[in-house]
């Protein structure tokens, strides 16, 4: 064999290797290698195909960007329409659906449906002939499309080439083309950072992404794929619609894992329920279920009316954003100072709440809107996240602008008076009053109490406000000075929340390391670094005496954390409290050598995405404890970490009864056994 010979057998290798580990990263979410060994694969096939050109073949990976900007976009005729989909905004609604169904086909007992969930994305046509993908067209009118083929060639999730055999010679897949929440977040942030337009919703971005006439813009954009119907499919005459999706999965076609059959009314019920509650944590945005009539018969006996299939229906979720009227903008001050402008709004109902205030950030963000007081604006509220003012709706603006009151940020802080700063650089005012600001001293007081911190159960932020504006409270050691009567006088406070409240304060006493750290409330030190701190120095003193270049050594600790940290110890005050505190009895464990292994014969699996820390993060805890971390699930796995888009591995812990947790109960398992770990019983 020649050289040449030899590098044809290898790209022919790489090419299969790359496909195998995209399928896993991007449709199974279940990565085999790191980034960098992926990227090392990657960089060989691009080196071996620009030395032998004559091998570049159009489904190579390697293919997916660089194709040369398109003119404009032809248009694609839909060889079978594309439909669109009645709705219902009721379970009510639902249910009269459901039973027109049955009446017309006149079916007794319970239809077998699929519910998936309802990605708000762009839907797009996929045609795969001979496994290999030879177009992507938009949606469109449902009769006509865009060609946008070298557009959604550079999405990782649309395979180039199918998985597996069996598939149709010519097979369109239908799916929807979204952004992915954390991916729309960060381009926005990166646009906002750079002065650039920003996006209004994961939906936008990813139309808009996928309208880019160069490809490679559209290559930068984070986007993936939930395929949901197969459009034409010659020859092939699969059942139901499930044994579709299992067709497209074993095919490598990303489905969603979310997706399951259910029978008859209440079990729709549930699915729209169990849906709807863990929507912030999917990862992506979706506005309702699709429900489908699951057996392809019955869909055929019901047909379709006016572009619309009978037998399938979105049940709408309310919608997360709305349009209200800015009514004015007040200036609210935090913890560490720093002056936040909140728009009031005229209340409006958004994401299943009525809402009226909306963080607007910094002035920045206030500028770059434009906004002006009596703007029509677009809010978003998703979750449990702070409502955000994503744009103004310019064409309902009067005539004059300029008659529209500007949103200037106040000289002198709201609160204490002092005069607000903006350091030269910096996008956040202070006012620089620190504790003799009664906001702060406040806001500080709330922090202290709060659940991540020094968790004083029932201290709310009601019961802070009284106790400080009595001065009953005026640094955090006060809260051990409370005495029962004390507590007993205050408003709506009865013998039994006083008791409570005393013993809450009091079982506060005993606290961790962490804890105490991140209740101090120091600029920049959240939880995360209040960890790695505590574990780093193990002893309060060492922290107050560690120099800049020591905190620096932690990990995750900058220059700016550990100047905030010297900072916060330096100052007379803060030592006097932290003194204060210990003195009063707030104490933790001590430090101690790491020596029991409390998982040790434990085999753990993680699978889908983790927020609060990385998977290898999240790796490294579960080792230090003594348990194995494997890569794939089986009887012996004690249990499984499953983070949004969770797939195959998390249907395996099911199918095996294996014990599956989210990350928030991992955190706790986590955060329990470390604590507990080396069992120090030494108090400091
Ligand atoms: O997730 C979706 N947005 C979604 C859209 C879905 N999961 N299934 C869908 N199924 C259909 C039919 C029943 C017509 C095959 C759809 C859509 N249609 C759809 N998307 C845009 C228009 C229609």
């Amino acid at each position: 064999m020649d050289e040449r010979e030899r590098s044809a057998a290898e790209i022919a290798a790489l090419r299969e290797r790359i496909r195998y580990h995209l399928h896993r990263y991007h449709v199974l979410d279940d990565p085999e290698l790191a980034d960098s060994e992926y990227d090392a694969l990657f960089d060989r096939l691009v080196a071996l195909e620009e030395r032998y050109p004559e091998f570049v073949v159009a489904d190579s990976p390697t293919q997916r960007v660089g194709a040369e900007p398109l003119p404009a976009f032809d248009s694609v005729a839909h060889e079978l329409p594309m439909l669109s989909l009645d709705k219902c905004l009721s379970e009510d609604e639902f249910a009269e659906w459901e039973a027109r169904c049955r009446s017309r086909v006149d079916y007794e007992g319970d239809f077998e449906f699929t519910c998936e969930p309802k990605i708000d994305g762009v839907a797009v046509s996929l045609m795969y002939e001979d496994g290999v993908l030879v177009r992507g067209a938009t949606r469109g009118d449902g009769q006509t499309g865009e060609d946008i083929t070298a557009n959604v060639r550079t999405v990782s999730a649309v395979p180039l080439r199918l998985l597996g055999t069996g598939y149709p010679a010519r097979l369109e897949v239908r799916g929807e083309i979204y952004m992915p929440t954390a991916g729309f977040r960060a381009f926005n942030e990166a646009a906002a950072a750079a002065g650039e337009r920003t996006l209004v919703n994961p939906r936008n971005a990813a139309a808009g992404s996928l309208r880019q006439l160069d490809p490679k813009l559209t290559a930068g954009r984070p986007l993936s794929l939930f395929c949901y119907s197969a459009g034409l499919r010659e020859g092939w005459q699969p059942a139901t619609h499930w044994s579709v999706l299992e067709a497209f999965r074993e095919w490598g076609l990303r489905i969603n894992p979310r997706a399951a059959r259910t029978t008859g009314l209440a079990q729709c019920f549930d699915y729209f329920r169990g849906l709807l509650a863990d929507r912030d944590e999917l990862g992506y945005e979706i506005d309702g279920v699709v429900v489908k009539v699951d057996d392809f018969a019955l869909q055929d006996a019901l047909g379709s009316v006016t572009r619309k299939p009978r037998w399938a229906i979105a049940f709408k979720y309310p919608s997360e954003e709305a349009t209200t009227i800015l009514r004015g903008v007040d200036f609210q001050v935090g913890r560490t100072g720093a002056i936040t402008p909140v728009a009031k709004l005229e209340p409006v109902f958004v994401g299943g709440v009525t809402i009226s205030n909306a963080t607007l950030h910094n002035m920045d963000e206030v500028a770059r809107l434009d906004l002006r007081v009596g703007d029509t604006v677009l809010v978003h509220r998703a979750g449990d996240v702070i409502p955000q003012v994503m744009k103004v709706i310019e064409s309902r603006r009067p005539a004059d602008v300029n008659e529209m009151p500007r949103i200037a940020m106040p000289e002198h802080c709201p609160a204490c008076g002092a005069a607000i700063e903006r350091p030269e650089g910096e996008v956040v005012a202070r006012c620089p009053a620190g504790l003799t600001c009664p906001a702060q001293r406040r806001e500080r007081l709330r922090h202290f109490a709060s659940r991540l911190a020094m968790d004083i159960e029932g201290m709310g932020e009601k019961l802070v406000d009284q106790l400080v504006t009595r001065e009953l409270v005026k640094d955090p050691s006060d809260f051990y000075r409370l005495t029962r009567e004390q507590v007993e006088s205050l408003e709506r406070m009865g013998a039994k929340s006083a008791d409570n409240l005393v013993s809450a304060v009091e079982a506060s006493r005993d606290t961790t390391l962490a804890r105490f750290i991140y209740a101090l409330g120091i600029r920049e030190v959240g939880e995360t670094t209040a960890e790695s701190l505590a574990s780093h120095f193990g002893q309060l003193d060492k922290l107050r005496d560690a120099t800049l270049e020591e905190l620096a050594e932690v990990a995750d600790v900058g220059p700016v954390v550990a100047a905030r940290v010297r900072e916060f110890f330096a100052d007379e005050h803060n030592g006097g409290v932290v003194d204060d505190l210990v003195e009063r009895g707030v104490h933790w464990p001590a430090p101690e050598r790491r020596v029991s292994t409390p998982l040790a014969g434990e085999t753990w699996v993680i699978t889908g995405t983790l927020a609060a820390m990385t998977r290898n993060e999240a790796k490294a805890r579960l080792v230090a404890l003594g348990a194995k971390v494997a890569g794939s699930v089986s009887a012996r796995t004690t249990c499984v970490v499953a983070g949004p888009g969770a797939g195959g591995k998390l249907e395996q812990a099911q199918q095996l009864k294996v014990p599956v947790v989210d990350e928030k109960q991992l955190l706790g398992k986590l955060k329990r056994y470390e604590a507990n770990d080396g069992g120090g019983h030494e108090e400091s």
